[in-house]
């Protein structure tokens, strides 16, 4: 059989978790295709910018790429239900999540000729600041990080100013001015070492979103059957280990940001239902947009929590 080489842009750092899960679902899928099909993953925005990767795998410029799914949002509001404050923000939560919203997620993309691989979250969003922080209106007028269009709509609604900057260049940003403060995960905060810039961590538990990888359906379909059956199983696999090593990592990346010299402490009562408020209504604005469709997907993920 003719060997295939597919090229793999991805917009996060070798560190990440997520990134190493690509690099092995790639090495895993070279193995179990007996070489016939061999997956480089350009990582950090180096091949492609993480805006433009979604277009590039849709147009056939590269084969297969990984985004952060709520980045689809304005597109589609079925692509950031994941990322809504306080909506679903335990693993629990977010797999209950993934289940009744898979179909609608797979199906949307597939309409654009994306076929879905794997869904792999983000441990829970934290908060990073300078100075000890208890409530909104002590935020007021700093410059938060946001990272799409979604948690620019939570700054304006926090009262501060949002500044939009890839993972990638978060240390360049606090170290230029540019931003005070920002939520991320804490596998992000280690990759961008938030000790340089940052004292607190405010372990907020607010979201857990997702990064999706997909394929070209086209490409995919050119592949012999046996390397389809490899790419779907491989893909499984990577999936079931990205939720794990998110847990993992959603344990372990505190304590090395505290070891590195940060404060770590749960929200105050008072910051915590200001933000939950604020998640509330971006909740109602969501059921506004995504309409019977999205009042479905949110029953029925009522009902499997229960
Ligand atoms: N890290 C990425 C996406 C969410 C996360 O935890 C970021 O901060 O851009």
């Amino acid at each position: 059989i003719a060997q295939t080489k597919w090229d793999m842009p991805t917009p996060y750092a070798d560190t990440e978790f997520q990134t190493k899960n690509n690099y092995q679902f790639a090495e895993d899928v070279k193995k179990a295709s007996n070489g016939v099909l061999n997956i480089q993953v350009h990582s950090a925005n180096s091949l492609i910018k993480n805006p433009e990767i979604k277009r590039a795998v849709q147009t056939g410029q590269v084969q297969i790429g990984e985004i952060f799914k709520p980045n689809l949002g304005p597109e589609d509001p079925m692509f950031e239900l994941d990322a809504i404050p306080f909506f679903a923000a335990s693993y629990k939560e977010a797999q209950a999540l993934l289940e009744v919203s898979r179909p609608a997620i797979q199906e949307k993309l597939m309409k654009q000729g994306l076929r879905v691989l794997y869904m792999v979250p983000w441990p829970s969003q934290a908060f990073f600041t300078k100075k000890p922080i208890n409530s909104v209106a002590e935020l007021k007028g700093l410059k938060m990080r946001t990272y799409n269009a979604q948690t620019a709509r939570l700054g304006q609604l926090m009262g501060v100013v949002p500044t939009t900057v890839q993972a990638t260049e978060i240390p360049q940003a606090f170290s230029s001015g540019i931003i005070d403060t920002m939520f991320t995960s804490g596998p992000t905060a280690v990759t961008s070492k938030a000790w340089d810039y940052t004292k607190f961590v405010y372990d907020t538990q607010a979201w857990v979103p997702k990064n999706v990888v997909f394929v070209n359906e086209k490409s995919f379909q050119a592949l012999p059957e046996s390397v389809r059956k490899v790419v779907l199983e491989q893909a499984a696999i990577a999936e079931k280990r990205g939720w794990d090593w998110s847990q993992a990592e959603n344990d372990n990346s505190p304590k090395e940001l505290v070891k590195n010299g940060m404060s770590l402490a749960p929200i105050s009562p008072v910051f915590k239902s200001e933000l939950k408020k604020i998640g509330d209504q971006m909740l109602e604005d969501w059921l506004k947009k995504a309409g019977p469709d999205g009042k479905k997907v949110i029953d029925a993920y009522y009902s499997k929590l229960k």
